[in-house]
């Protein structure tokens, strides 16, 4: 019999309510000693809750016997009042009665191993509780309605079928009948590789939507790019001074463009220096540079607004010229950190980068997380593989099937689920 787990599902510190869960088979007794008879399943009761004849708190209950609850098990919903003493109180009633805290994870990791949710959905979780975009919000909200759990299912269960066939070719591979099963198994392989490789090939747009996308400012010291990512940020994020070399670490920001999460950098200004800490400052500087989008900031008052940059300089996204209440005339977009002018036109452009970088093309569920990349990397090397596997060996296609098949199956737990658990589990927090 498995254990009996409580966790606070709320947040912690003082609050009007704080939720507490417990799952498992001390769930109803637990009710049961701390506010009498059980509830009728999923209806709110108003109880007194106590312990050994000592009040807890009035509060709302809720029962869901199971298999008909999140986890599968038996559940027990408390919501007290928010307050420490009353949370206190309750945990060491329930750890009194056998129950005991939950691990990170523990309740939605029962939910996958009782079959609740699979993997895909059990992650999605977590990504609806760190969301703090409207995209990103959606993106999880998706995934938690199963559209990546139907996408890769429905790859897995072509495979099992081409895995058929490929095994009715071994079984008939004396007469016609094999060549025939042979190929269409093939067929089917080459059709998932091709499906695969579009879903994959997306340069991290659902990683990088479910992350943020990063947005690095470049520019030789003195540029504005300190005083950039305060307007955009409308903090002060940064130290901004005419003393060239201000900024030497990365500094980041994160915002809400049109929806979609975009963590800003402020950078190191680029220029040849032998001082050694501004010279990491640079360093920096470049190596953040080489993912997501990059700004580059320069003066256009300067008779020379690229003096210094280094020649390996990546290809920016985006190039702005500031400073244009001292008066020049440039190509592109022109902006005044200090008047203001510009800004709302600096921003357009960005939504504009960020949602071509974003935006779904065909509305098709998008890769979200660097695990499910791996495996479906693993599974395309798989195919490709028994691809090559000669006619008169339809057991090399079948086997390669097979592993490509279970590649994919780790995605939403179909198999080897044990193994996988702790890894998808211990970013949750406890409670969840
Ligand atoms: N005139 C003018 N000065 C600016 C503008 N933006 C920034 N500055 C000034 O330029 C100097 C350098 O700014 P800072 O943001 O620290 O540049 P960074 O070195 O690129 O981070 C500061 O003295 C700012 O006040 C602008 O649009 N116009
Ligand atoms: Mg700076």
């Amino acid at each position: 019999m498995s254990s009996s787990i409580f966790a606070l599902a709320s947040h912690a510190g003082r609050a009007g309510v704080a939720v507490v869960r417990a799952s498992g088979p001390l769930a109803g007794p637990g009710i049961q000693a701390l506010a009498g008879p059980l509830p009728a399943p999923r209806q709110a009761a108003l109880r007194q809750l106590a312990y050994r004849g000592i009040p807890i708190d009035r509060a709302l209950l809720l029962w869901f016997p199971g298999p008909e609850s999140f986890t599968g098990e038996d559940v027990a919903e408390f919501h007290i009042h928010g307050g420490l003493a009353v949370r206190e109180a309750l945990f060491s009633a329930l750890f009194d009665l056998g129950l005991r805290p939950a691990e990170r994870g523990e309740f939605s990791r029962r939910a996958v191993e009782n079959g609740k949710l699979d993997l895909t959905r059990a992650e999605a979780i977590a990504d609806l509780v760190d969301a703090e975009t409207p995209a990103q919000l959606h993106q999880a909200l998706r995934q938690h309605d199963g559209a990546l759990a139907e996408l890769y299912d429905g790859w897995r269960a072509a495979l099992i079928s081409a895995l058929g066939r490929a095994e009715a070719a071994i079984d008939f591979s004396d007469d016609g009948v094999g060549e025939e099963e042979f190929a269409a198994s093939q067929a089917v392989a080459k059709n998932i590789i091709e499906q695969i490789q579009v879903h994959i090939d997306d340069s991290g747009r659902g990683e990088n939507l479910r992350e943020g996308l990063r947005l690095t400012i470049l520019g030789p010291p003195n540029a504005g790019k300190s005083s950039l990512i305060n307007v955009l940020a409308r903090r002060d994020v940064a130290i901004v001074s005419d003393r060239p070399g201000t900024t030497r670490d990365v500094v980041e920001a994160r915002l809400d463009i049109a929806g979609y999460l975009l963590q800003v950098a402020d950078t190191a200004g680029m220029r040849q220096t032998d001082e050694p800490i501004e010279a990491e400052g640079v360093r920096r500087a470049l190596a953040h540079a080489k993912s997501g989008m990059t700004l580059l900031l320069l003066d256009g008052s300067l008779q020379n607004p690229r003096a210094g940059l280094p020649p390996d300089l990546p290809e920016p996204d985006l190039t702005v010229w500031n400073k244009s209440d001292l008066g020049f005339a440039r190509q592109g977009l022109s902006i005044s950190l200090k008047t203001g002018e510009g800004i709302p036109e600096l921003l357009e452009m960005l939504q504009k980068k960020v949602q071509q970088k974003l935006d779904s093309k065909d509305g098709a569920p998008p890769l979200t997380r660097p695990r499910h990349r791996h495996a479906l990397q693993q599974a395309l090397a798989h195919l490709q593989h028994g691809l090559a596997a000669p006619k008169d060996h339809p057991e090399l296609l079948a086997e390669d099937l097979r592993l490509a098949m279970r590649a994919i199956g780790r995605i939403t737990g179909r198999v080897d689920v044990e193994e996988l658990l702790d890894f998808v589990f211990r970013d949750f927090c406890i409670g969840k």
